[in-house]
């Protein structure tokens, strides 16, 4: 039987609400920052050692029902050769920002073979973790775009966007050429044994309803669509998309991930029929008192388990590098505790032979 993660992410019964958390593995975890200590981000993200060992340590740590693949949106970039450094207490930066045609045609194509060792280190991997799935993932085309214009992170994305809006045409084949990037280095994660996939666009909550639906929806979509044959689920998610979560919903993730600006109640009406929802603790709460921390971490188990789709727990954003390390393994622990009662409570109250909502299956347990 497939995992809890993957069925909850397939909208399936499960007897339990898995979780995982955004930026698990780095710099929130002492072992990890040990290991990072003489090694550059990317030098990292290209040693199949480091990977595997940076990948199964918050799996060890906090008993989480997934691994997500350590590496960076930037890594495809690099394999392809374009001239990028992440820069420590920065984030990546790019030597030769891509602002013409030109620029767009010197972009050199990203081929599988260049990814040779990404594919070793997922294989790796998923060895070790044995019946724990490993989620892969890429940027999405607008998120990487905007380090590719911009040339590093940015405020505002102004460059971006004024591309966008006054060269639409060059902006549409920039994404076009990064979707193609995206899939191909997801497509060698799921080949050598991810079993799911995440497509982050990060930076998409900057835009407009408007200018996300025209200029930067189909792009997405092409990367779904061209990953489709894996038949995997796939999880979508940007930070402050409140307000965009309605078409982000329509790029082709089987699970909608929602900020933590927004209640899972009202996601749950903005989201494809059917599809499950990922979310969405505030990553600060991990900073507040247990007391504090719990009944929300009950609420939100609560709210997921309402929703007519499937649930998997995480924040609404990364883990902050400050984080206690050992409070993210308590949220684990009462996740699954909280879930599992309040599905066997569902269980026993509905008539036999009927399912309890949200529950589904023969084990009436979701
Ligand atoms: O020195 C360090 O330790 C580098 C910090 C770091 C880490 C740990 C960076 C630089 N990237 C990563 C790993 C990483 N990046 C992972 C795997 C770890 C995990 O999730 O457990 C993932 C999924 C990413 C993806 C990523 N990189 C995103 C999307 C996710 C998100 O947080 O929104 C983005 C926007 C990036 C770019 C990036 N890379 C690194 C930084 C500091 C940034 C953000 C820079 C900025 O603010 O623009």
């Amino acid at each position: 039987m497939a995992s809890t993660l993957v069925r909850a992410a397939l909208s399936q019964p499960v007897d339990h609400t898995p979780v995982w958390f955004m930026r698990q593995a780095g710099r929130s975890l002492p072992e990890y920052r040990e290991l990072r200590k003489d090694n550059a981000m990317l030098e990292a993200c290209r040693t199949p050692d480091l990977v595997t060992e940076i990948t199964l340590q918050p799996v060890r740590r906090h008993g989480v029902d997934a691994a997500i693949f350590f590496s960076d949106i930037v890594v495809p970039l690099q394999a392809a050769g374009v001239d990028v450094v992440i820069e420590p207490g920065v984030g990546p930066v790019i030597a030769h920002p891509v602002r013409t045609r030109a620029d767009l045609d010197r972009l050199p194509e990203l081929e599988p073979e260049a990814l040779a060792d990404i594919a070793e280190s997922v294989t790796r991997i998923v060895a070790e973790l044995g019946e724990t799935p490993l989620i892969g993932f890429a940027g999405a085309p607008f998120t990487v775009a905007s380090y590719l214009i911009e040339g590093g992170p940015s405020r505002n994305h102004e460059k971006t966007k004024a591309m966008m809006l006054g060269d639409p045409g060059l902006f549409s084949a920039i994404l076009a050429e990064l979707g193609r990037m995206s899939a191909t280095f997801i497509d060698v994660q799921l080949s050598a044994g991810a079993r799911a996939f995440q497509l982050f666009d990060s930076w998409a909550g900057y835009l407009s309803p408007q200018d996300y639906r025209a200029s930067v929806l189909p792009h997405s979509q092409a990367v779904f669509a061209a990953l489709g044959h894996h038949e995997v689920p796939s999880f979508h998610f940007g930070v402050q998309t409140g307000e965009l979560l309605a078409p982000m919903s329509e790029a082709g993730s089987t699970v909608m991930g929602v900020d933590f600006r927004v209640d899972l109640a009202d996601a749950t009406a903005r989201v494809q029929p059917g599809q499950a929802l990922q979310g969405n603790l505030d990553p600060a709460m991990l900073f507040a008192p247990w007391e504090v921390l719990r009944p929300r971490v009950e609420q939100i188990v609560r709210a997921g388990l309402d929703h007519p789709g499937g649930h998997v727990f995480n924040l609404g954003h990364g883990v902050l590098p400050a984080t206690d390390p050992a409070v993210p393994g308590l949220v684990v622990e009462e996740v699954h505790r909280v879930s599992r009662e309040i599905l066997a409570e569902r269980a026993a109250q509905a008539p036999s032979g009927e399912q309890a909502p949200g529950a589904a299956g023969t084990d009436a347990r979701r």
